[in-house]
């Protein structure tokens, strides 16, 4: 994804080959960066809201995920829950190119957050490879910024966003694992199957 209006790519063929048959690809101009969740604020250039009155969970993820997200690119998301909530997030991916403190002087990329509009030092900046990890608010309001620089990419982050009662302790929800579901299925059909075969034997053979 670019990170403005203009993209060029260049094609150069050098040498013919039989096993190098080109490419295809398919294109689309947008203007939400690749972020599908959330609703636009058209006054900025790549700022998203989430309501509790709207949805009390749901998702969020970095431009152009699970692509490279594009460079010099700054995006804000704005979590508004109702008086008496906090908002939870569960970040389960993240690959933002940095180095802590995740600061310019590093070339860093980073992920900010802030219980106001303006910087909040509490949380301090991710950058990095991290594996899962959680964030809250400490109101009902919360703001997370994303900022890449001019060089070196990475694939962002995906987050799951949840609002919460301010005095509830966040229970990670209960996860429905398809793939252990789907073999339970089975050991039940291969169980009834092992019941079932002497008497099949025993209608055929009696
Ligand atoms: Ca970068």
């Amino acid at each position: 994804m670019s990170n403005g209006p203009k993209l060029m790519l260049e094609f150069r063929g050098t040498q013919s080959s039989r096993y190098s048959r080109g490419f295809k690809i398919s294109y689309s101009f947008v203007e939400n960066f690749g972020i599908n969740t959330g609703r636009q604020l058209k006054e900025f250039p790549c700022a998203f809201v989430y309501n509790s009155s709207e949805a009390h969970n749901g998702t969020f993820a970095s431009p152009n995920s699970p692509g490279p997200y594009p460079r010099d690119t700054e995006c804000t998301y704005f979590f508004h829950g109702g008086e008496t909530e906090k908002v939870h997030l569960h970040f389960t991916n993240f690959d933002v190119e940095g180095v802590l403190p995740c600061q310019a002087v590093s070339a860093s990329d980073y992920v900010e957050f802030s219980n106001y509009m303006t910087e909040d030092n509490r949380f301090g900046r991710y950058c990095g490879q991290m594996k899962e990890f959680h964030v809250e608010s400490e109101r009902n309001f919360f703001k997370v910024t994303f900022r890449s620089n001019d060089r070196l990419d990475g694939t962002g982050f995906k987050a799951i966003y949840q609002f919460l009662e301010a005095t509830d302790e966040y229970r990670a929800p209960p996860v429905q694992d398809k793939a252990s579901h789907s073999l339970c299925i089975f050991d039940h059909f291969l169980m009834l199957l092992i019941l079932a075969i002497p008497q099949l034997y025993h209608q055929l053979y009696h």
